[in-house]
């Protein structure tokens, strides 16, 4: 039983604003405040799921369940649904990108136009790390008023779930019976392992957000060599602080082409970050006063001492498995990943698990969708579920977005690949003022090798289009699109009858038209 507070938010009507402000308090308060507790008490039926864990997998599952007629609860630990991606991960990681990309432009023009001159000058960080923590509480209660007054979602928040067996569950002191248990726990950030990890001034992307209370100096070691460290180094060296990036092999090796993956490293060192690749950090020095003083990374050519007051780790993510794994007897894989089958079925009869809890992707539409396809072999549809096949993308201090083939892999398979790209191949190398579109205009006018890049790959014989690559702003949106079209086999021709939005962020559709009218198709 517990012994804490409970609020029934079940007979009020909440406005966005009223449900701010509740969150706001419990996340400001100590003891965590009230447990939420919204629970249809006209509705007797035996639950068909709990979702324990109600961020993007568990929300977007119990409102499908919901919708096909189903009676779901979700039970999260914190006072708000929506999870991680609001309080710690996708939001801010778009907002210090759209910081990193601003500043880029501000610094490549700096004290020119209406450009304020950042020369030689840091800007402060902790002031948008505060701004971020304020504002992080309007999405929460968008996702509370949504689930409530819009989705009539039953959940229990701000309070930890216990399960007791696949059919039995106990939240806020009550006990829930169910037919189906669904876990949806999520993932949490992995830690270093070295001596000094724990000293302040050592962060990854939860505590970054939670806990920095100084304002950094003027060094930043950031470790890791994908996503993460990748968008939150270009940030920290868009603030106009010395950046080394620690990589323990290749940096970026997720982005699958490599003169797409040359162009973004280039870009980076041209602002001016340091990459130490084949390096670790194998040591934090401490000040004296429990602070981070110095960094010790070993590199190929030896140990190297970097000064500094601020460690951001990026390293990857383990699913929460452990203490689900233990009570109900769970499969897991090597990366602690609950082992799921395409029905979403762990080896356990009636429990389910989605989201990061289940390992790679761990990304939002895998969340989302691994959530509703649960929901919906629950509510008795023959579905299958496994992510392959998906648009992806990474920020840097661009946003660089990429589906398909690399041009190695093409040629690995075909024989005949047509390269459609953008700058073209010319004597000029990048100093071309192409590609040019939204937010990269100033570049391609007058700093024309900083515009982007793009790469289109198709297989000249069937003249279907195998990958697509780009690196600027405002392309991800189509890609969700392309990536559809293209796995439904579409080809230069096709890309060449659709209608462009000129000046279009890809140029893939005017440029395909242009090669579209050949029978024997070469490159461009
Ligand atoms: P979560 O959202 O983490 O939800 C798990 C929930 O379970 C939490 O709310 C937690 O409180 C709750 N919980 C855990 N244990 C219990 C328990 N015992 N009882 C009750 N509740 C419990 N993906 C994208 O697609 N785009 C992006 O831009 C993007 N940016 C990212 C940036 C960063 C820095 C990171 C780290 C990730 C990013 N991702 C992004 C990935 C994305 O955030 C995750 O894939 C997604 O949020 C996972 O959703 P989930 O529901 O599985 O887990
Ligand atoms: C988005 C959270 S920030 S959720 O996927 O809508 O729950």
């Amino acid at each position: 039983m517990t012994d804490r507070p409970v609020w029934n938010a079940r007979p009020h009507l909440l406005s966005i604003e009223e449900w701010g402000y509740k969150i706001d308090d419990y996340l400001e308060n100590a003891d965590g405040g009230e447990i939420i507790f919204n629970i249809n008490p006209d509705d007797d039926r035996v639950y068909d799921a709990i979702y324990i864990g109600g961020g993007a997998a568990g929300r977007f599952g119990s409102a499908y369940l919901k919708a096909l007629g189903g009676r779901q609860l979700v039970v999260d630990a914190w006072p708000f649904l929506g999870g991680s991606c609001p309080h710690n991960a996708c939001v801010p990681h778009h907002l210090f990108s759209d910081c990193a990309a601003e500043l880029m432009l501000n610094r490549e023009f700096s004290g020119r136009y209406w450009f304020s001159d950042l020369d030689n000058k840091i800007v402060n960080m902790k002031e948008i790390v505060d701004m971020f923590r304020k504002g992080r509480i309007g999405p929460h209660a968008i996702m509370n008023f949504q689930s409530k007054e819009q989705l009539d979602m039953e959940f229990i928040l701000n309070t930890t779930a216990r399960i007791i067996d696949p059919h039995t569950v106990e939240a806020a002191g009550r006990i829930f019976k169910t037919r189906n248990i669904v876990l949806s726990t999520g993932s949490t950030p992995n830690r270093l392992g070295i001596p000094g990890e724990n000293l302040k001034g050592v962060f990854d992307y939860e505590t970054f957000v939670e806990d920095l209370d100084y304002e950094p100096g003027d060094t930043a070691v950031v470790v890791g060599g994908g996503k993460t460290a990748a968008i939150y180094g270009c940030f920290f060296n868009a603030t106009g602080r010395r950046t080394i990036l620690v990589v323990r092999s290749t940096l970026l090796k997720l982005v699958p082409d490599s003169e797409i993956r040359g162009y973004l490293i280039d870009r980076m060192k041209e602002q001016g970050m340091e990459i130490l690749e084949y390096s670790n950090l194998v040591r934090i020095e401490n000040d004296g006063n429990g602070r981070v003083k110095a960094a010790i990374i070993e590199t190929p050519d030896g140990e190297r001492r970097v000064e500094t007051d601020f460690i951001f780790t990026g390293i990857g993510d383990t699913p929460n498995s452990e203490q689900v794994a233990a009570t109900l007897g769970l499969k897991l894989g090597d990366k602690k990943e609950v082992i799921v089958d395409e029905q979403l079925r762990t080896n356990v009869p009636n429990v389910y698990a989605v989201g990061d809890l289940i390992g790679a992707p761990m990304e939002m539409f895998k969340a989302r969708k691994s959530g509703t396809y649960a929901a919906r072999h629950i509510m008795g549809q023959d579905v299958s579920y496994s992510p392959r096949d998906f648009p992806d993308f990474v920020h840097t201090h661009y946003e660089v977005t990429w589906f398909g083939m690399s041009e190695d892999e093409a040629r690995e398979v075909y024989d005949n690949v047509i390269i459609i790209k953008m700058p073209p191949e010319n004597e000029n190398g990048l100093n071309v003022g192409l590609p040019a579109s939204d937010r990269m205009m100033l570049y391609a006018l007058e700093k024309p090798h900083l515009s982007g890049y793009q790469k289109l790959i198709i297989d000249g014989a069937s003249r279907k289009v195998l990958g697509i690559h780009h690196v600027g702003c405002g392309a991800k949106d189509g890609f969700q699109y392309l990536c559809r079209m293209i796995k439904a086999g579409i080809t230069v021709d096709d890309l060449g009858e659709m209608d462009e939005l000129f000046l279009n962020p890809t140029h893939f559709i005017q440029l395909s038209r242009l090669r579209a009218g050949n029978e024997v198709l070469i490159d461009l």
